[in-house]
This record gives structure tokens, C-alpha cells and sequence, in this order.
């Protein structure tokens, strides 16, 4: 790093001074926090991305202002690789140094180092890097956004284009598409899911009129880009509800991460719905899962990431069977919060079910093994991998089959819904648009959907503690081994209850340690959460 460079990153860090005693971490997804002190965070990410752009040149990275399911008042940066996935793994310690670093001065010898031993090749003449930066709608975003642009600016060679307001899954979804070399606009994105999922809807044999579908939009980006989407889809009849303009609040008593956590209805949806089929969308749009009321009460029948995931396998499965595929290795990936219902009922299908630790990043790598490899966390992330050895197999198949048949038809299902699910992470929008393909497909209700198998009781408690990172996990996350003597006591409670199953852990992106809890009867959950959650404040304090 020449002087010029130096020189360019401390004038820019001094405008962006750490906040005393603030320590971040990368986490589940990214950094977050409380928005007014997240200026230097975002800075310094802004210039990580500008390295990582240079050290895979030539390549766009993305990188994208949310905190997502968090309070409104919270903010947060996630970085794309180029791939359209979650920043590499290796570089977050590199990132969780620079975000800490106390001064100007050590923030640029961190920096220095890293170009050093990363030979990333700063003003050299090489090729230039370029970062996209897009935010949810946090009214924090926009000034954040203006930190990260000075950020990447402030190394050489290195451009940031603003995307504006978009969902993550889409800006993810843009830089994929920009490093393949294809179309990569907005407009891009609504034309390539509109195109696929009319496509399936062609191929749907029987078709039956479809009912509406009411979605809460949680006062964040997904209702408004769902509004966008609507004017260019003619066959989805949807209300979209709680979109933000109507004075409520981000996250506030809507949205996904609310209603699968509460099993209660969000606001804005009462006596009226029910029986209606309704879906919630999280702060930045890459979760989603469904519900329904089935009396005027406020409690909700929940289909969460499990069914979504469990829908999408008996479809992909029944393609494959058509097409007596035998060497597509289909396999599905979950975490530790899957409903141990549906990991039963996957594999009674016969499937390969895989478990990974919490976090997309996590589960993503599990599922590209696959040639078709579907992923979701209950709370509703998730997506369908395909390989590109798989499409390209079957594109050529389907050049061989008569047109019309119902191997041609299924080649063409599988091919639709690989360009329909997004590929680089998961997607809110086109999850709905592929449930709502599927269970036309099948002829069935939501509450048909909800009979494949019935869920365990299951409860979830955040509790606050002083020290999160005192809890301490193995790596699938089920046993806690810190602090020492938790997880026997947990154990305990644990055998006081028939199929009982409980687990700690610390949340990634909120200061608290999660406590999942599950049981026979939802009065067995609910004891077996709340003695959890008492062993934990009795473990770590409370605070
Ligand atoms: C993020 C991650 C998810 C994770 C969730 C909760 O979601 O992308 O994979 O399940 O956080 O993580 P934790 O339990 O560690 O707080 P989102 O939608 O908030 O970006």
C-alpha cells in the first residue's frame, strides 16, 4: 500500500470515529446493532468490500444495510460474495478485527497487513473493484449507506453504485446475475421470476381457480417490492397488508420473525381472515412463512419454514419421480430449531436430511453437496440449491423427449423453478410465488398444506443475560459446553418430559441467548422453555 492509499483511508476513518466501548461481531449475518452507533462499522465494511472485490477481480461485491427481523431502531451490513452467496467464512475475522479497531491509525495497519498477506493489489493497474450498495427501509439506511460508499471509495480503483431500497435477496440475486455476465437490474430481477412462475403455472395440468392470498409486508421493503411485482404479474391474487405506509412500525407486532416466534396473529389481521391463506414477510424480505386463523381467536395455525421446505421436497420428488431419476442426489438441510415432526416426515419420504448450525451461510454450503439440495431454517429462510452440472443435464434431456409428455413437463417444472427460487440466497418473494405454484399444482388449501404432518409443541424463549458469548456450543448447536454444568441441567429437565427436546444458544444477531424448547403437549413446551430459560439466568445472571 503506497502512501497515497494510506493517506486516502485515514482521512476517511477519521470521519468515522469508533464509538467508545462498542465491540461487534459478524455473527449469524452480518454486523448489527443499535443504527446510531453503527457509522464506523459500516465505513469499514465498506472497505472490506472493496478488497474482497479486488482480491477476486474482476468481480462486483454487494453489500447491504438491514438488520432485518430486528427493531426498527436497530440497523446492520451484510456483505455478498460474488457468487451472489454470504461473504466467505475466512474473512470474518479479518472484518470482526477492523470493526474493532480503536484508532484511524490501527484500522490502517490491520489493513495494511491483510493487503500484505492477501497480495491483493491495491492502484496497481489491475482491475478495478466495484461494490453494490443497496438498504432495506430503515430510516437509518440512508445516511449508513453514504458511510459505506466514502468507505469503498476510499481505496483505490474501487467503485460503489448505489442500488437504493431493495430486499436482500435481491441485491444478492443482482450481483449473481452481474458476475455471470447477465442482465442485472431490478427489472431483471421481477422478469425473471415473473417469466419462470408463469411458466409453471402453464404447466399446471388441472387448474383450479386460485383464492387470495394476503400478505403482511412487516412495514418493510418486501410489501412495497411485492406491490412492484404485482404490476407485472396478472395471475397472483393477492392483498398486501402492512406495507409501512399506514404509519406502522418495522417488525413491530408484524412480520415473519413475530408470528413464527408468537404463534399470534400480526396486526392489521383479525376476525375477518379466517380461513383465509396469509403469509408474513421478515425486515429485509429473505423469510417467509404462512398461516392461517382458524377461529376468530388470535392464535394462528403456523406453516413455517419446515412445511415450506417439506412442500417444496414432495414436488421436487415427485419430478424426479417422474423422470426416474435415480442418480439426482436430492437431499434437504436443517438446524436445530426443525420441528422433529418434520425431520420425521422427511425422512419417511425417504429423504437424505442433513443439519447444519443456524445461519444461511451454514446451511447454504450443506445444500450446494447436492445436485438438488433444499434448505430452511423453521423461521422461514431458505431456498432450493440446483447444481449447474444438474441444469445443464437437464436441459439436454429435454431435448430428447417429445414435447407435451410428462417427462418434457417435468424437466421443464424442474428448469422453471430453478430460474424462479433464487439461487443465491433465501428469497421471500419468489418462496411465495413457488408455494403459491405448488399447492395450485397439488389442488390444495393452506389447510390441506398444514395436514402433511402435525408439529410438536414447540417454544421459544430470548432471554437477556450480561455476557452472551458465555454460552458456548457444539456444532450442530444441540449441547451447550459453557457454561460448564448447563447442559446436565438442562438434561435434567429435559427427561422430565415425554419426547422433551431443549436447546441453548447465542443469537447472532441480538444481545440475547436463545432457548428452544420441545414436547408432546404445548403446556410440556412451555414449562420445559420457561425452566430452560431459568437455568440460564441462574447460569449467567440476569440483566
Ligand atoms: C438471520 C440469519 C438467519 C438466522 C437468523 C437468526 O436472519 O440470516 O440464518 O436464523 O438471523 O439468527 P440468530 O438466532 O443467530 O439471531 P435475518 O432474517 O435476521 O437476517
Amino acid at each position: 500500500m503506497d502512501e497515497t492509499q494510506i493517506a486516502s483511508l485515514l482521512k476517511s476513518s477519521d470521519l468515522f470515529p469508533l464509538p467508545q466501548s462498542l465491540k461487534l461481531s459478524y455473527g449469524t449475518a452480518g454486523f448489527r446493532g443499535d443504527a446510531t452507533l453503527l457509522a464506523s462499522t459500516v465505513h469499514r465494511v465498506g472497505i472490506l468490500s472493496s478488497l474482497r472485490s479486488l482480491k477476486l477481480a474482476p468481480s462486483t461485491i454487494g453489500l447491504m444495510i438491514t438488520a432485518s427481523h430486528n427493531k426498527a431502531s436497530d440497523n446492520g451490513v451484510k456483505v455478498s460474495d460474488p457468487s451472489g452467496g454470504m461473504l466467505s467464512q475466512e474473512w470474518e475475522p479479518f472484518g470482526d478485527q477492523i470493526a474493532n479497531a480503536p484508532s484511524p491509525q490501527k484500522l490502517v495497519s490491520l489493513i495494511r497487513e491483510f493487503v500484505e498477506r492477501e497480495e491483493i493489489s491495491i492502484g496497481g493497474g489491475g482491475e478495478g473493484g466495484e461494490v453494490w450498495l443497496g438498504r432495506d427501509t430503515r430510516p437509518s439506511g440512508e445516511a449508513l449507506l453514504r458511510a459505506a460508499e466514502i468507505g469503498v471509495s476510499s481505496v483505490s480503483g474501487c467503485v460503489a453504485v448505489n442500488k437504493g431500497v431493495l430486499t436482500t435477496p435481491q441485491l444478492h440475486w443482482m450481483v449473481r446475475a452481474k458476475n455471470k455476465g447477465l442482465n442485472a437490474t431490478e427489472k431483471d430481477y421481477f422478469e425473471s421470476l415473473t417469466t419462470s412462475f408463469k411458466c409453471l403455472i402453464d404447466l399446471i395440468p388441472n387448474k383450479l381457480e386460485s383464492s387470495k392470498l394476503v400478505l403482511d409486508g412487516t412495514n418493510g421493503v418486501g410489501g412495497e417490492k411485492m406491490e412492484v411485482l404485482k404490476g407485472y404479474l396478472s395471475n397472483l391474487d393477492i392483498e398486501i397488508r402492512n406495507t409501512g405506509r399506514d404509519g406502522g412500525v418495522l417488525n413491530e407486532s408484524v412480520g415473519a420473525d413475530f408470528v413464527q416466534k408468537e404463534k399470534v396473529v400480526p396486526l392489521g389481521f383479525g376476525v375477518n381472515d379466517v380461513g383465509v391463506r396469509c403469509v408474513s414477510f421478515d425486515g429485509d424480505a429473505d423469510r417467509l412463512v404462512y398461516f392461517y386463523l382458524s377461529s376468530g381467536e388470535k392464535k394462528i395455525e403456523l406453516l413455517d419454514g419446515d412445511k415450506i421446505l417439506s412442500l417444496f421436497a414432495l414436488f421436487v420428488k415427485e419430478q424426479l419421480n417422474v423422470l426416474d431419476d435415480g442418480c439426482c442426489r436430492l437431499g434437504v438441510v436443517q438446524t436445530a430449531y426443525a420441528n422433529g415432526a418434520s425431520t420425521d416426515y422427511l425422512k419417511g419420504l425417504g429423504l437424505e436430511v442433513v443439519f447444519a448450525k443456524t445461519g444461511v451461510k451454514h446451511l447454504h454450503e450443506k445444500a450446494a453437496e447436492f445436485d438438488v439440495g433444499i434448505y430452511f431454517e423453521a423461521n422461514g429462510h431458505g431456498t432450493i440449491l440446483f447444481s449447474e452440472d444438474y441444469v445443464s443435464l437437464l436441459v439436454d434431456k429435454r431435448k430428447e423427449l417429445s414435447e407435451g409428455s410428462d417427462e418434457c413437463n417435468a424437466v421443464s417444472r424442474l428448469v422453471a423453478v430453478s430460474n424462479l427460487i433464487n439461487q443465491a440466497v433465501g428469497d421471500a418473494i419468489s418462496g411465495l410465488l413457488l408455494v403459491e405454484v405448488v399447492l395450485r399444482h397439488m389442488g390444495w388449501s393452506v389447510q390441506k398444506w398444514n395436514e402433511l404432518y402435525k408439529d410438536l409443541p414447540s417454544r421459544q424463549v430470548k432471554v437477556e443475560v450480561p455476557d452472551r458469548t458465555a454460552v458456548v456450543t457444539t456444532s450442530e448447536e444441540t449441547e451447550a459446553l459453557r457454561p460448564l454444568g448447563i447442559q446436565d441441567a438442562i438434561n435434567g429437565e429435559i427427561r422430565k418430559y415425554k419426547r422433551g427436546r431443549a436447546f441453548i444458544r447465542p443469537s447472532g444477531t441480538e444481545d440475547v441467548v436463545r432457548v428452544y424448547a420441545e414436547a408432546t403437549t404445548q403446556e410440556d413446551a412451555d414449562s420445559l422453555g420457561d425452566s430452560v430459560a431459568q437455568l440460564v439466568k441462574s447460569f449467567l445472571g440476569s440483566s
